[in-house]
């Protein structure tokens, strides 16, 4: 049974849909700061919670005998560094909530870390699994002490604390909110709306990417590893494609002949995708519990200009 936090967002609104098919829909409770109409909150049991209420964290995983906690609810990178403060406190509180509950009830652990928690420092190509991690950016700050925690919680109470760092994550379902990576989920919308694109990232900015279905099952695939073959706890490097603006308008052309691509770069989204690595080697993921990403750039560009045709009623 699982409770999951920030389950109206852009991870856990496609994650609770495949956990409640993969599990049973009452088995997955779906909690998040406010109610929306939404199939994340008419297809199972939902609750409002506001992470930082450690009291009702508990009360609820409590009353849903739940015996997995996966924590997503957090501000992204780019909201980060507008409100350094309150994402420290947001994502730090409601990590530590979700980690003394999951001890105190003992459950199985997961939360996202991102390619964010490397930094200028790190190796941008092929970035190893362990290596150095100075991120300049509160987003990056908090995600690597979510990793020393999550190990800490792992090594000090037993706990069963897995992570993976997440790379820009594509999805047609609900939009990412405040990230940096946002631009290669934006291009695909304007695509189909406009058949134009103003990209706040600047071409030739390498970032890594995933396609969501991908992601998904990576959370899956990792959640019901042989605890016994994992080296690693928090976080695994997980990655689909290395891609810069221009690959994607390349691939969008593919369909939409037209698509133009122009820029207006933004210097606080730049900064920040400039500072994180160009490609990470996900080797780590794969050896110890098969990781195995099945969307490329082409392919996923296919499925997302598909679906977002009939979302957007194209
Ligand atoms: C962000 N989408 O842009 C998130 C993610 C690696 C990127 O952490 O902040």
């Amino acid at each position: 049974k699982v409770i999951v936090t920030g389950a109206l967002g852009q991870i856990g609104s496609e994650l609770v849909t495949a956990m409640r098919k993969q599990y049973g829909a009452d088995n997955v409770l779906a909690t998040d700061i406010r109610h929306i109409d939404h199939p994340v909150t008419q297809e199972g049991p939902f609750e409002v919670l506001d992470v930082m209420d450690g009291e009702r964290m508990a009360a609820l995983a409590k009353g849903h005998g739940a015996d997995t906690m996966i924590h997503l609810a957090a501000l992204l990178s780019a909201t980060a560094e507008a409100n350094p403060l309150l994402a420290w406190n947001l994502n730090m509180g409601g990590l530590m909530n979700a980690l003394e509950v999951s001890k105190e009830q003992n459950m199985q652990f997961f939360t996202p870390s991102s390619i964010g928690a490397f930094g200028p420092s790190t190796p941008k190509d092929g970035t190893p699994q362990d290596t150095i991690q100075r991120p300049t950016t509160m987003y990056g700050v908090n995600k690597v002490s979510g990793e020393l925690l999550g190990d800490y919680y792992f090594h000090k109470f037993g706990l069963d604390t897995r992570g993976l760092r997440f790379p820009g994550l594509i999805s047609y379902e609900v939009l990412p909110g405040g990230g940096t990576t946002d631009y290669a989920v934006d291009i695909y919308y304007k695509a189909i709306e406009e058949g134009a694109y103003t990209s706040f990232i600047n071409k030739g900015t390498y970032m890594d990417m995933m396609y969501m279905p991908d992601a998904i099952q990576a959370i899956i695939d990792l959640m019901e590893a042989d605890p016994t073959k994992l080296v690693h706890r928090n976080s695994f490097n997980v990655t689909a494609m290395s891609m810069e603006p221009e690959m994607v308008a390349a691939e969008i052309r593919k369909h939409i002949p037209t698509f133009e691509l122009s820029y207006h770069v933004d210097p606080i989204r730049q900064g920040i995708a400039e500072s994180w690595p160009n490609s990470i080697d996900a080797s780590a993921a794969k050896q110890e519990w098969g990781f195995n990403p099945t969307y490329s750039l082409e392919t996923m560009t296919v499925d997302m200009l598909e679906k977002l045709k009939v979302k957007l009623g194209k």
